[in-house]
């Protein structure tokens, strides 16, 4: 296994295999099947671009062995930051084949974010568009190799300036050793990480059982159309079945650019979607412009999840005829899930049951003891596709797992009589900014780095559209900055746009627990409306 990745216990690995959740079945051979028996079939949809199933494996063959001729390596590691476009599926194809781990990353990440990533992973390659959404990624990959020896590949799709064109990486096809189950396939990134970013270890065994498991649960199969609206690179769209698990099935893949109405709406209509993963935040705006854009809603499963779902929207969108499936997901491997048909009740106020009938889910208080049936608390997971520890982070793994290996999820919830998941809360010190996930620490760390601020502390605010937003707070240490001031300064420091704070209170000391904390709940309690 790659080093610094945490393989789960001889004796689940075999339960999980003999139980028939791990079958050896590899990301390596997606798309492979479904070209030999019907490489017409579209595989991809993007733009005026429509690939085929043969086409696309032959690429990922090609670009495979171009990229063992450039040098890279099986387990060597390569940060992915493509937008949802035919480049993303097939360099994820083609790493996968090869046994080089993608590093999934966010288009709305920037040098800071990536530098980390490259710093942590030591990655040999950077994959990214030339420009997207206005932004140079050139530029940003030129800033972070600066500072990455590692990293010796720059591979843009497009123009490529000073680097490697996409489009040139090709070679004939050539035998490569396959990857085995065991092995990593993927890093996530984590959506639950306060300080640092966290990146999780996803193997072919373990993501190969989640996407079966859910086209199994959504019927997603060769007739599904399914748009990806979200990042490709994140698990929602990747692989709840999503991207990777539409091809595994045989289906057909619609990239938008961005889950924005105009670029994603028309593809329902024009592509026939019949599936889509979507943020409670897009939800009000995709319902109300639809029929703008001669999009029929009803047609298309929504699998909404990520943030809080509010049940009033949830019962108005099921009313008006829409399926909604209502996820808890986290890129750490943990999926519940209203089942398709169930009752409206459910859907608007549960986010369903485990994935997984070897799941193990516990609800422990403070002290790490079981609640009463039916109380509030944090939810601690174990499972056929729950990490065992995150990517060379030992002291935090401490933290994060019970001895006996169960996760900590830092969500709070309560179980249902019927054993169904009510979020409830979370103790872990994050913004959710509309299913974006900003943590707190990493955020104070960045703003007392400008020379006006002493001390900060970031807290989520309600938000009618977003559902949370970035309040932070800060104690001057000279003239006190202004909002925009700390945003451009953010901005300079390399930090992704969602992670900008939205409002800013300038205070003149922050209240503390005994621990030495932050005290944020009185820090609320006591501030200006
Ligand atoms: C998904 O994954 P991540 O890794 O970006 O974020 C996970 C976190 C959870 O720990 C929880 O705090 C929050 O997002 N969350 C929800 C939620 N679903 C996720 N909070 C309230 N209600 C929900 N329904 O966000 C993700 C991954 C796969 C599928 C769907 C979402």
């Amino acid at each position: 296994m790659l080093a610094g990745a945490q393989p789960w216990p001889p004796e689940f690995a075999a339960r999980y295999r003999a139980e028939g959740y791990w079958t050896g079945e590899t990301l390596a051979d997606l798309a492979r099947g479904w070209a030999r028996r019907d490489g017409a079939r579209i595989a991809v949809v993007s733009g005026d671009r429509r690939v085929g199933y043969a086409e696309l494996d032959r690429r990922a063959d090609e670009l495979a062995a171009g990229l063992a001729e450039l040098g890279l390596r099986p387990g060597d590691r390569a940060i992915v930051q493509l937008p949802n476009t035919v480049a993303f599926v097939e360099v994820a194809l083609a790493l996968f084949r090869l046994g080089v781990v993608p590093v999934f990353a966010l288009p709305a990440h920037r040098a800071l974010e990536i530098g980390c990533f490259a710093e942590l992973t030591g990655a040999r390659a950077y994959f990214g568009p030339a420009e997207h959404g206005g932004f140079d990624y050139r530029t940003l990959a030129g800033e972070v190799s600066a500072n990455a020896p590692d990293l010796e590949f720059v591979v843009t799709d497009g123009d490529p300036g000073a680097y490697r064109r996409l489009a040139d990486i090709s070679a004939p096809p050539r035998p490569l050793p396959s990857p085995r189950g065991e092995d990593v396939a993927f890093l996530l990134l984590s959506g639950g990480t306060t300080d640092v970013p966290k990146l999780i270890p996803r193997t072919h065994d373990d993501y190969a059982c989640q996407l079966r498991a859910c086209a199994e649960v959504l019927s997603a199969g060769e007739n599904s159309v399914y748009l990806a609206a979200l990042p490709a690179g994140h698990n929602a769209a990747l692989g709840c079945p999503g991207v990777l698990g539409t091809l595994r099935a045989g289906g057909r893949v619609v990239l938008s650019p961005t889950p924005s109405p105009d670029d994603a709406l028309p593809l329902i209509e024009a592509e026939g979607v019949t599936l889509t993963t979507l943020m409670p935040a897009l939800l009000p705006v995709w319902f109300e412009l639809a029929p703008l854009f001669g999009a029929d809603l009803k047609k298309v499963l929504l699998e909404v999840g990520g943030a809080a779902l509010r049940p009033e929207l949830a019962r108005e969108m099921t009313d008006a005829g829409c399926r909604i499936t209502h996820w808890f997901g986290m890129a750490e491997g943990v999926l519940c899930c209203t089942r398709p048909g169930a009752p409206a009740a459910t859907v608007a106020t549960t986010q369903g049951t485990p994935l997984f009938a070897a799941d193990e889910l516990l609800v422990v208080d403070d002290d790490g003891n079981a609640v009463v049936p039916g109380e509030e608390g944090e939810l601690l997971y174990r499972g056929p596709c729950t990490l065992r520890g995150y990517y060379r982070a030992d002291a935090h793994n401490t933290r994060s797992f019970t001895p006996d290996g169960f996760f900590r999820t830092g969500d709070l919830v309560r179980l249902t009589p019927r054993g169904e998941l009510q979020v409830t809360g979370r103790i872990k010190d994050i913004v959710n900014r509309g299913g974006e996930k900003v943590g707190a620490q990493e955020l104070e760390a960045l703003l007392e780095r400008h020379p006006g601020v002493a001390a900060a502390a970031v807290v989520a605010e309600p938000d009618p559209v977003l559902g949370e937003r970035i309040r932070a707070f800060v104690v001057p240490a000279a003239t006190p900055p202004k909002l925009e001031e700390l945003r451009t300064f953010l901005h300079e420091q390399g930090a992704a746009a969602y992670k900008l704070p939205d409002r800013l209170d300038v205070v003149a000391g922050l209240p503390m627990t005994g621990a030495h904390k932050t005290d944020k709940k009185r820090l609320l309690r006591e501030a200006r409306p």
